[in-house]
């Protein structure tokens, strides 16, 4: 099933999302919605609260070197915790959640992860290059926080005055 995405400024985003308790089929089946509505998008990342479920769960399709999405390198990451992080690097994101604006946010260039997976097993990743990048864009999310929040004052002054010109015109 397809799952209506909720975007900014919906204040159901800035809220923390809560640890899941239960491995169960009622997670299972959420988790395979969030993917159908994520590649119905076109995304590469979706975390539990936009589609307006307060738990620490996302999902990410990172694409192959052709730039192919496969369902086998499919990613659900639970009750995410960064161990260890290095470098930084800039890359120019994008949101579900923020329809028709990207910008270049700063990142730790990469990390290791620890994790459950959709069966409450534990798991470490160590991630670099976009892995890396978007699971910190996700894990932002669980915290309520969204990219545009990392901009620079100048940059976020400019996203709200284009965001809300293009929200008037789609009305
Ligand atoms: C780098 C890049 C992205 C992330 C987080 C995951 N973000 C996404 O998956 C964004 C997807 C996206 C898709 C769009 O296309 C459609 O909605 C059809 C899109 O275009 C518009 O909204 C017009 C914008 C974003 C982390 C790091
Ligand atoms: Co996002």
């Amino acid at each position: 099933m397809i799952l209506p995405i909720i975007t900014y400024p919906h204040k159901t985003l800035k809220m923390r999302s809560k640890a899941v308790e239960q491995f169960d089929q009622e997670l299972h089946t959420f988790l395979d919605d969030m993917y159908e509505t994520m590649m119905a998008k076109n995304g590469i990342g979706l975390a539990a609260i936009q589609v307006s479920r307060p738990i620490r769960a996302l999902i990410l399709s990172i694409p192959n070197d052709k730039g192919d999405q496969h369902k086998e390198n499919l990613l659900e990451i639970i009750n995410p915790v960064i161990h260890t992080t290095k470098g930084s690097v800039l890359y120019q994101e994008g949101c579900l959640s923020v329809p028709g604006f990207y910008e270049d946010v700063e990142r730790f260039e990469s990390l290791t992860l620890h994790y459950h997976n959709r069966h409450g097993e534990e798991i470490t990743l160590e991630a670099t290059e976009l892995l890396a990048i978007a699971i910190q864009h996700e894990m932002d999310h669980l915290e309520g926080k969204l990219f545009i929040e990392r901009l620079s004052y100048n940059r976020r002054k400019k996203f709200e005055k284009e965001y809300k010109k293009a929200l008037k015109e789609k009305k």
